[in-house]
């Protein structure tokens, strides 16, 4: 009898793990006997919904770092105008109000007061500057126009000059070049006529070289001649070679050598 009541006490103490999930078959038998203690706490459930995004933390921020590295030096900058005067200094009995103002106040107004007088000297310096250059440029264009007419420039026709000197090919290029023009290039008989008109029977060199080919003569800009007017039996490349071209006194071409002391035409452009 003992043993059946020990078992029946221990089936009520286990009973609530043992049905749970299970239909209560032992239900009949249990409610007999006195109530069951309670079970104990069910599975946690599910997590809820997200919740909303909270208000910024209150902690203190971190410290400032340290600052970069100094960067590599700019260009020197452009000179600066020439300074001015300083201002007259405070006199021995300043007023009150000037008493009041501080010494930094008083300085602000100075720095104010001769900056506003450089921008206007500046100002003035760059009207003034602007004229003159207006002026020359004005000169610059008579005297261009009075040399065009002295030396008979005719409009739409090169203008072919020489200064007399008789030398190299190399250095005759570097006359021309000086003053923007090039090596005098005949492109037609109207042109050949104009330098040998100019040359006086002086023998000129003309911009023409077979330096590149040898028996290919062409043009110092590469291009192939449109137009020429070779003596008889010329060229002929004569002696030590002749790479570089002459207008005879009778207007014919001549090839010459390169190192000759030939007169200097250049030609300023149509
Ligand atoms: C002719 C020319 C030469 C040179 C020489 C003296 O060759 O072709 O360029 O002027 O006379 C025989
Ligand atoms: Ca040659
Ligand atoms: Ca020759």
């Amino acid at each position: 009898m003992a043993v059946f009541s020990w078992f029946l006490l221990l089936l009520i103490i286990v009973e609530p793990s043992l049905s749970e999930g299970t239909e209560q078959t032992c239900c009949s038998l249990v409610s007999c006997g006195t109530p069951g203690a309670n079970g104990a706490p069910g599975k946690d459930g599910r997590d809820g919904l997200k919740g909303e995004k909270g208000e910024p933390g209150k902690g203190l921020r971190g410290i400032q770092g340290p600052p970069g590295k100094m960067g590599p030096p700019g260009p020197p900058g452009l000179q600066g105008l020439p300074g001015y005067g300083g201002l007259k200094g405070d006199t021995g009995d300043s007023s009150v109000s000037l008493n009041k103002m501080s010494t930094l106040e008083r300085k602000i107004q100075q720095l104010e007061t001769q900056l506003k007088s450089i921008n206007e000297a500046f100002l003035r310096q760059v009207t003034a500057s602007n004229k003159q250059i207006q002026t020359l440029q004005a000169q610059v264009d008579k005297n261009k126009n009075l040399l065009t007419f002295s030396l008979g420039k005719q409009t739409g026709k090169k203008l072919f000059v020489t200064n007399g000197e008789k030398t190299t090919f190399d250095r005759v290029k570097v006359l021309c070049e000086q003053f923007e023009a090039t090596i005098a290039t005949p492109k037609n008989a109207e042109e050949n006529k104009a330098i040998q008109d100019l040359a006086e029977g002086t023998p000129p060199f003309l911009g023409i070289t077979d330096k590149v080919q040898e028996g290919r003569f062409a043009y110092l800009t590469g291009g192939r001649l449109t137009y020429t007017n070779w003596k008889k039996d010329e060229p002929n490349d004569h002696g030590s070679g002749e790479d570089c071209v002459s207008l005879t006194s009778d207007g014919s071409w001549n090839d010459r050598s390169c190192e000759a002391s030939l007169l200097a035409v250049c030609e300023l452009p149509v």
